[in-house]
C-alpha cells in the first residue's frame, strides 16, 4: 500500500495555493516560481510511481524554465530512455497537481495506482537536476520531500543542463547492457562528446575561436567544463556567463532572444568580430542559434533550419560515401515554422516530413527513419540513429579507404550526438565538425539557401481552443470559413505562405507568414492576424 502517513505529513508542508490551476503542457509545468512548491512535491511522488510502474527504472526530473524570464521556473519528467514523459502520464501529472487538499491528493494517488496497475512493492529511483535559477534550490528540496514521502531512492545531479540530465537518465538505465550510453556521470558525458569530437576533427585545421552566448545560465559552467575536455581542439570564448547576477538570465541574450528579435545580443557588440562565428544557448542549454556579422557589421542568423540543412547534407554524403546508402535511409523532420527555403533545399536532397509543433512529435517522426534528423526553427533538435542502424555501423566491412573513413565518421557522429533530446553543446560540436570538414565560414554555410522573409505574430483571442488545425497545423478546420479567407489573402502575395495555430505554451494564437520580401511578409502576417482577431 501507499505510505499514506508519511505522504500526508510531508504533503501538509507543501499546500497547494488555492485558485490556481496547473497544467503539465508540452514543456512540463511552467509558471512563476513562487507558486510551484506543491507542484514540485507532487512531481517527486509521481516520478517515484512512474519508476515503480516501469519496474524500478530510473526516472528523471528537471527543474527549469528554459528561456523564460528569471522569476519563472518549471519542472518536467524524463522517461527511462532519456525521452520526454509518455503523453498519457501528462494527464496524471495535471490531475495530481490540481488536488486541492492533502486528502484529495492521496485520493488521486490511490486512483492512479489502481487504474495504472502500479505494483507498489517495486523499487523506485529518481535522478534530478536544476538550472541556475535562484528559486531552484528551494524547489529541489520540495521535490526531495516528495521522493522521500514515498520512500523512493533519489539521486541529486546538482546544477546542470537539461540535456545532461537526459543523458544521465539513459546512461543509468542502459548501464551494463549492449545499448550502454556512456558513464552515468557528468564526466562520462564530457568524455563521450569530447572524444568523438576530437576524432572527427583530427585531420582538420584547428578552427578559429567560436563565441558562445551562455544566456547567463547553466550552459556557462557546463561549457566551461567542456573546454577542459576539448583542450585545444576547439577554441571557445564564453560570454554572458554571469550566473549569479540577479536578473541576468535570458535577459536580452540567449537563443530565444536571437530567434525572436533576429538581432545580436547587445552584450556581444564589440565582442564578436566581423566574420567570427557566434552562437547562443538558451537558459537550460537545449537550444542553439548560430550567427555572424558580415564585413559591414550586418547581423546574419543561422537558425535550426540552417543547422538541419548543414547537418543533413553532411550525413547524406557520408552514408553515400560509406557505401551504405541502400541500407541506411536518412530523413529529416520539420514543423510548419521551418522556413520555406529550407524545406525546398532539404527536399531536393532527402525525404522531409512535416509534423505538428512540439519536440515529442518531431522526435517520434524522426524515429521512423534509419537516421532521423529533426530541428525546430528555434534551434531545438538532434539526430537519431536507430538501433539496427547502429548495429549496421558496427558490423559493416568497408571495401575502400574512402568507405572506411566515412564509416568511422558516422560511428563517431553516433557518439557525438546526444540522441535523447536537443542539446545545444552537442549540436554546437556537430556544427563545428561539419564546418571544419567543409572548410565553411559562417557566410558560406549561410549561403546554402537564402531564408524567405517571414514574420511571426501573436494574437490574443477570447478562446484559443476554438482554433483547430489539420495537416500538421498548416490548415484550419475551425473557425469554419477562416482558412478560405486566409487562402484568398495568401494568393495575393508573391511566394506567400501563412498558417494559424493555437500556442501550446501561451494563451495566444500564433500567425506565421512568409513572402518574397520583408514588407510583404509583415503585411501578410498582420492581415491574417486581422482575420483571426
Ligand atoms: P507554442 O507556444 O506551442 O508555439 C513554443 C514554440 C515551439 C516549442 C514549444 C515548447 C514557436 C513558434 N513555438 O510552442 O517551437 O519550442 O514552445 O517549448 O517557436
Ligand atoms: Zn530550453
Amino acid at each position: 500500500a501507499l505510505p499514506v502517513d508519511s505522504i500526508r505529513a510531508l504533503s501538509d508542508l507543501h499546500p497547494k495555493p488555492s485558485n490556481l490551476k496547473f497544467q503539465y503542457g508540452t514543456a512540463g509545468f511552467r509558471t512563476v516560481a513562487h507558486v510551484l512548491d506543491s507542484v514540485l512535491f507532487r512531481v517527486g511522488v509521481l516520478a517515484a510511481l512512474r519508476s515503480k510502474k516501469l519496474d524500478g527504472k530510473t526516472i528523471g526530473v528537471m527543474v527549469t524554465a528554459s528561456h523564460n524570464p528569471e522569476q519563472d521556473n518549471g519542472v518536467k519528467l524524463v522517461d527511462p530512455r532519456g525521452e520526454m514523459l509518455e503523453a498519457s502520464w501528462e494527464i496524471h501529472a495535471t490531475a495530481l497537481s490540481n488536488a486541492q487538499t492533502t486528502d484529495e491528493f492521496i485520493g488521486e494517488l490511490e486512483k492512479l495506482v489502481q487504474t495504472s496497475k502500479i505494483d507498489l512493492s517495486k523499487p523506485a529511483r529518481v535522478v534530478y537536476a536544476r538550472d541556475t535559477r535562484p528559486s531552484g534550490a528551494a524547489l529541489v528540496s520540495s521535490l526531495e520531500d516528495g521522493i522521500k514521502a514515498i520512500g523512493a531512492e533519489g539521486r541529486n545531479a546538482g546544477v546542470t543542463t537539461t540535456p545532461v540530465l537526459h543523458y544521465l537518465v539513459r546512461a543509468i538505465n542502459t548501464k551494463g547492457t549492449k545499448e550502454s550510453y556512456g558513464e552515468d556521470s557528468e564526466e562520462g558525458y564530457f568524455l563521450k562528446l569530447s572524444t568523438a569530437f576530437k576524432k572527427l576533427v583530427s585531420t582538420r585545421q584547428t578552427p578559429s575561436a567560436l563565441v558562445i552566448d551562455c544566456a547567463n545560465g547553466v550552459g556557462a559552467p557546463i561549457a566551461e567544463r567542456l573546454i577542459e575536455y576539448l583542450g585545444n581542439s576547439l577554441p571557445l570564448v564564453l560570454e554572458n556567463a554571469s550566473i549569479t547576477t540577479p536578473g541576468a538570465l535570458n535577459n536580452s541574450c540567449g537563443a530565444d532572444y536571437v530567434k525572436t528579435t533576429q538581432k545580436l545580443p547587445p552584450s556581444l557588440a564589440g565582442r564578436l568580430q566581423p566574420g567570427q562565428r557566434g552562437c547562443s544557448l538558451d537558459g537550460d542549454a537545449d537550444r542553439l542559434m548560430y550567427f555572424y556579422l558580415d564585413e559591414r557589421n550586418q547581423f546574419h542568423m543561422l537558425d535550426g533550419d540552417k543547422i538541419a540543412a548543414l547537418v543533413s547534407a553532411f550525413i547524406v554524403e557520408l552514408v553515400k560515401t560509406s557505401g551504405l546508402d541502400s541500407q541506411i535511409k536518412v530523413g529529416v523532420v520539420q514543423t510548419a515554422y521551418a522556413n520555406g527555403a529550407s524545406t525546398k533545399y532539404l527536399s531536393e536532397r532527402l525525404p522531409v516530413k512535416c509534423v505538428p509543433t512540439g519536440v515529442k512529435h518531431l522526435h517520434h517522426a524522426a524515429e521512423h527513419y534509419n537516421i532521423g534528423i529533426y530541428f525546430e526553427a528555434n534551434g531545438h533538435g538532434t539526430v537519431l540513429f536507430s538501433q539496427p542502424t547502429q548495429d549496421v555501423l558496427q558490423s559493416y566491412e568497408p571495401s575502400t579507404p574512402a568507405q572506411s573513413t566515412a564509416l568511422e565518421h558516422l560511428r563517431n557522429l553516433n557518439q557525438l550526438i546526444n540522441q535523447t533530446v536537443g542539446d545545444a553543446l552537442s549540436d554546437m560540436l556537430l556544427v563545428e565538425v561539419v564546418l571544419a570538414h567543409k572548410a565553411y565560414s559562417g557566410a558560406e554555410w549561410d549561403s546554402l539557401y537564402v531564408d524567405l522573409p517571414n514574420r511571426l505574430v501573436k494574437v490574443v483571442v477570447a478562446d484559443r481552443n476554438q482554433v483547430k488545425t489539420e495537416d500538421a497545423e498548416r490548415r484550419l478546420v475551425s473557425p469554419v470559413g477562416l482558412q478560405e479567407k486566409i487562402n484568398d489573402l495568401v494568393r495575393r502575395y508573391d511566394g506567400g505562405r501563412s498558417f494559424v495555430r493555437p500556442s501550446g505554451t501561451e494563451d495566444v494564437v500564433r500567425v506565421y507568414a512568409e513572402a518574397s520580401n520583408k514588407a510583404q511578409s509583415d503585411e501578410l502576417a498582420f492581415r491574417v492576424a486581422g482575420l483571426v482577431y
